[in-house]
């Protein structure tokens, strides 16, 4: 790593070097450099156990806990798996600024983020690349892959799609071609249980320092995934789980697992609501054969809904698209104007404006009732 100055900042030698297995960069130097006193030191978070962290500098982990602070003050970051945190023995005074976040409910490329995603919301920090995991059962949804990808993308962050459960089709290839149609030059990739299958390709995405993370629906096959590229069971899945209880998930909290050959991924629970505000281009990324068209629209700020020389609604009309396709592209272009207006006004506000017009229905409604 030659272009850290250890030495400015009191960090040995061999410490950098050991954080630097954890994807320590000068990026984080730099801010440390801002924060240093002396006596704290980096770490990385590698488990959330509610509000203990399990911290590590390369060598190791050990339990840590927030300083007050951290607790009280609301504005400030709150660590999540993937953190780097400035700690003494055993007490996290501070988060480091993200390189990016994973958030759902949020949104905002690193650099220009307008508003931070409040606590509870990040789901992890400084990645490199996030793993849409999809099982070939029923779990497979395109719709549901277009959303996480708005999602991904509007963190200002990398994506590939993971299919699981190849063994469950003879030919699993055709989902890939089907994945293609709504995932423009995303990667994507068939992975089995059972084989090596896909395994030595996602290799190329856990490189020394590099760190994944995959959402996905429970049950999709993250763990056991995670399981195959370390190369024997540290992950416990859903095969295990379903004795321990109804609803209870198998991945209990986020872990950041550090894989023999030095990448690092951490593992989530299933997101089971995938919500976004204020499209940082999420949409336009997701959809990009609808926005090149978008721009032949007659008017620039067209809703192909209803407009005269609308080129979306042409491409519709001769199947250049779909509809299904189309009515995802709208419904997140809506969901996001309404979040985003949310995010201007107090949320009950929206809520009233959102019941308006039914309320003045059901008003005319009983008007005329009572007239005739
Ligand atoms: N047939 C088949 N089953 C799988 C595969 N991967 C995972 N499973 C099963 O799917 C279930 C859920 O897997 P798990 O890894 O716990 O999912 P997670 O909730 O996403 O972590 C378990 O019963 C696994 O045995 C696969 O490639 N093929
Ligand atoms: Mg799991
Ligand atoms: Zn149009």
């Amino acid at each position: 790593m030659s272009t850290m100055k250890p030495s400015e900042t009191a960090l040995t030698m061999d410490l950098v070097q050991s954080l630097s297995t954890l994807g320590w960069s000068p990026f984080f130097q730099t801010h440390l450099e801002n924060l240093y006193d002396g006596k704290l030191e980096p770490a990385r978070v590698v488990g959330v156990r509610k509000n203990r962290f399990y911290v590590s500098q390369g060598k190791g982990e050990w339990l840590a806990t927030t300083a007050g602070r951290l607790n009280h003050q609301i504005d400030c970051l709150y660590p999540v798996a993937g953190d780097w945190v400035i700690m003494t023995d055993d007490v996290i005074y501070s988060v480091l600024p993200r390189k990016n976040a994973l958030s759902r409910g949020a949104a905002g490329r690193h650099g220009k983020q307008k508003a931070q995603p409040t606590r509870g919301q990040v789901i992890a920090a400084n990645l490199d690349t996030v793993f849409v995991v999809c099982g070939l059962d029923r779990d497979f949804n395109l719709r549901r892959i277009e959303r996480c990808l708005t999602l991904i993308y509007n963190c200002g962050l990398n994506p590939a799609i993971i299919l699981t459960k190849a063994d469950l089709h003879i030919f699993p290839e055709k989902f890939i071609s089907e994945v293609e149609t709504v995932a423009f030059g995303v990667p994507v990739q068939l992975v089995s249980a059972n084989d090596s299958l896909g395994l030595a390709q996602l290799e190329e995405y856990l490189s020394p320092g590099k760190t994944v993370t995959m959402i996905g629906s429970s049950g999709a096959g993250k763990s056991t995934l995670v399981n195959r590229l370390y190369g024997k069971s540290v992950q416990s899945t859903g095969s295990i789980s379903e004795n321990v209880g109804k609803g209870k998930h198998t991945t209990t909290s986020r872990d950041l697992i550090i894989m023999p050959r030095g990448g690092m991924v951490i593992d989530n629970p299933g997101i089971r609501e995938i919500a976004f505000w204020d499209g940082d281009g999420g949409v336009e990324l997701a959809f990009p054969e609808i926005e090149r068209l978008a721009l032949e629209c007659r008017f620039s700020d067209c809703s192909h809904m209803h407009e005269p020389g609308c080129r979306v609604n042409q491409a519709l009309i001769e199947g250049e698209i779909t509809s299904d396709r189309m009515e995802s592209y709208q419904k997140m272009k809506r969901e996001m104007m309404y979040l985003s207006d949310r995010q201007q006004k107090t949320s009950d506000r929206v809520e009233k404006e959102r019941w308006k017009p039914v309320a003045l229905k059901i008003k005319a409604i009983k008007k005329r009732r009572g007239n005739g």
